[in-house]
């Protein structure tokens, strides 16, 4: 081996390096980011009595998807640009029950004083005329490494089970024809995106409906010696709540 092939490979191994750190920032931002999100999910169980999220799902963008993106965008290429212009390397996908709950998220996202929402895009109230709907958020996270702290990007897709079957099968379509999916099949699609939208208002109504329903004087009177932490169920004595409850007033 020559010792330019020596030198291309020392410079090659170093800029592999360079791009595995690159990569890591984006799964340490998806890290921090599902603490969050686990820590919102299991405060919403206790306060609501029902899990908001049924699923919560995260990539990283491989490094060929970005860039491909790069070409596409016309993106200077080099890794403090990638890191400017591309945000949605990391992308954590959440799942909900209902349509409230994933704006209930998203505001509690977006309260966190942590995290700046650069980008937001509501394809729910705003669907995308194939009948794509979903909320995006684009957010900046701080990552604490040992040489300071880096900010990335993080993309988050907030959307009911509904949405995000019909965003599944439409994404196989898509890809099955290569981008040019005949003509009755996307009007299926958008009459099927109408029907899931439908469906997530009765599921709305018929949700808002049950709560009220729970609400009821005697099941909170059976509520009231349970308190449940971490997933351990504790007794408390009447008369502590009684107590706490007169320091407040
Ligand atoms: P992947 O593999 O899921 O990451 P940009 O991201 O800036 O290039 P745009 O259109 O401004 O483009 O972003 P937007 O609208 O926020 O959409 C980004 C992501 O949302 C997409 O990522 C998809 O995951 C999803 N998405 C958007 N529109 C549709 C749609 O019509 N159908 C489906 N199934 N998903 C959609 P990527 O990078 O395309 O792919």
């Amino acid at each position: 081996m020559s010792s330019n092939q020596v030198l291309d490979l020392k410079l090659l191994k170093k800029f592999k390096n360079e791009l595995t750190r690159f990569m890591m920032l984006y799964q340490f931002g998806i890290d921090e980011l599902n603490t969050k999100i686990d820590i919102l999910k299991q405060e919403f169980q206790y306060i609501h009595d029902y899990s908001p999220i049924e699923h919560v799902k995260s990539r990283i963008k491989s490094p060929e998807s970005i860039l491909k993106k790069v070409q596409r965008k016309n993106i200077d290429l080099s890794l403090p640009s990638i890191k400017e212009n591309i945000k949605d390397i990391a992308g954590i996908r959440i799942t909900c029950s209902f349509i409230s709950d994933i704006f209930e998220i998203s505001r509690m996202l977006e309260n966190q004083s942590d995290i700046e929402v650069v980008e937001k895009k509501d394809y729910i109230n705003h669907p995308k005329p194939n009948g794509y709907q979903s909320l995006h958020l684009i957010v900046k996270i701080p990552v604490f490494m040992s040489n300071g702290i880096e900010n990335v990007y993080v993309e988050v897709q907030i959307r009911t089970i509904g949405m995000d079957f019909w965003a599944s099968l439409e994404h196989k379509i898509y890809y099955k024809f290569d981008n040019e999916v005949p003509a009755y099949l996307s009007k299926e699609l958008k009459n099927a995106a109408d029907t899931v939208a439908m469906l997530d208002k009765k599921m709305e109504v018929l949700h808002e409906e049950i709560r009220k329903l729970d609400s009821d004087d005697d099941d909170i009177e059976n509520e009231l010696n349970l308190l449940n932490a971490s997933g351990q169920k504790l007794n408390i004595p009447r008369a502590l709540l009684e107590s706490l409850s007169h320091v407040k007033e």
